[in-house]
């Protein structure tokens, strides 16, 4: 069957890879798991990073300190503090380069790229975020990235949470979309620019992860 040749280095037929792609909306998918079988490996890379890369708290320009804790990987990370939001290719923590983005990291957002339908997907930055039981990511939109061309993948670990996915209006009604472990959302096209956050986060346990949850979220930002 023509369709299988897709598919076939997975070990499951193309209707049940089929069954796990949810659309959002035009440019945005759930791929449901699709880093489930890659998670051991992200979350050894992942502490390597934040070995030479700490997760902290960053402020945003109005002054409050983000409940989130943040660090970055890749060429460029992101950072927030009085002066601005932008992309830096040094940690101001450490005064250092980030650490670089793990070839594990970059394998699973290419492929999951690919398989909502973003060929040539080349991420040069990582933003890895840290939720703990009642962390929220207040509405906003990712927009410092230098072109939006290319689309966002986002890979959810550890404990659940519900992701406020709206318009491109911050005023758009949101809806609600729970992202379980090794859930991966893929947005770009048309979604690029929509409005975003998470909800505050309920008290859970993963096997994994304990108390809480990781999101990488790989960009296009230089
Ligand atoms: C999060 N994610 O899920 C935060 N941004 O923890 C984001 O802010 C995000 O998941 C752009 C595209 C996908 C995302
Ligand atoms: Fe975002």
């Amino acid at each position: 069957m023509m369709t299988m040749d897709l598919f076939d280095d997975l070990d499951a037929p193309a209707w049940a890879i089929e069954s796990r792609l949810e659309q959002l909306a035009p440019g945005a998918v759930v791929l449901r798991g699709f880093a489930t079988a890659n998670a051991i490996t992200l979350l050894a890379d992942l502490n390597r990073v934040i070995a030479d890369a700490p997760f902290r708290h960053m402020v945003t320009p109005g002054g409050f300190r983000m409940s989130a804790a943040m660090t970055n990987c890749g060429a460029l990370g992101w950072v927030t503090d009085r002066t601005g939001y932008r992309y830096d290719a040094i940690d101001p923590e450490t005064g250092r380069d980030w650490p670089p983005m793990p070839e594990s990291f970059l394998r699973v957002a290419q492929d999951a790229a690919v398989r909502a339908g973003f060929e040539d997907f080349e991420p040069d930055a990582c933003l890895i975020n840290r939720y703990e039981p009642a962390t929220r990511l207040s509405l906003h939109q990712d927009r410092n990235e230098r072109d939006f061309t290319a689309p966002i993948v986002s890979v959810s670990l550890g404990i659940p949470a519900v992701f406020l996915f709206g318009g491109l209006n911050r005023a758009d009604k949101s809806r609600r979309v729970p992202l379980a472990h090794g859930d991966v959302v893929v947005w770009g096209g048309p979604a690029r620019l929509r409005y975003h956050g998470v909800l505050p986060l309920k008290e859970a346990s993963h096997a994994m992860l304990g108390r809480q949850r990781i999101n990488l979220t790989l960009r296009r930002a230089g």
